[in-house]
């Protein structure tokens, strides 16, 4: 049963949103992947919204471009945690209108908002607050952090054998 809940809103944002479902893989959480327009399929958003954590989804990510009102409107009517990705996409100015209308929530309805196109960062997001009531995905990040550091000191190593 999947525990994250992965929408944007065009298939166009599906190149910069798989770096999320790339990294869930990765860590072995279950997941599912949908296209929800807050403008186009409005009704959709709702039920989304409304009904993800009666499935079991625990976290929902979230990424739109331009006038990014996916996130927080999925945010203003679900209980869960929603993790904004904003989208460069081809009707954003330069990113920035994406970043803030993700970013600026007003108080009692936050989005956890990653950087410009940061899906990776936002599926690693959702995995630590899986983890962290379970032990199991707990440990897969600790490895995945481990891996990291282990990357970064051979890079160094490479330079100054
Ligand atoms: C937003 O408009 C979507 O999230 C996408 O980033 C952008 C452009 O959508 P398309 O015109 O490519 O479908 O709502």
């Amino acid at each position: 049963m999947a525990e994250v809940g992965i929408i944007m809103g065009s298939a166009s944002d599906l190149p910069v949103m798989q770096a999320a479902i790339d990294v869930l893989k990765e860590l072995n959480i279950a997941h599912e992947v949908d296209i929800v327009s807050a403008h186009r399929t409005p009704e959709k958003m709702m039920d989304y919204g409304k009904e993800a954590h009666k499935r079991g989804i625990k976290v929902i990510i979230a990424g739109a471009g331009g006038a990014a009102h996916l996130p927080g409107m999925v945010a203003s009517i679900s209980p869960l945690p929603v993790i904004g990705v904003p989208v460069k996409s081809s009707n954003s100015i330069d990113g920035w209108d994406s970043v803030l209308s993700i970013l600026q929530m007003p108080g009692g309805v936050p989005v956890a908002t990653v950087a410009l196109n940061g899906a990776k960062n936002a599926g690693i997001l959702a995995a630590q607050i899986i983890g962290s009531g379970n032990s199991d995905v707990l440990n897969r990040i600790v490895d995945y952090k481990e891996a990291l550091k282990t990357k970064v000191i051979a890079s160094s190593k490479k330079l100054n054998p």
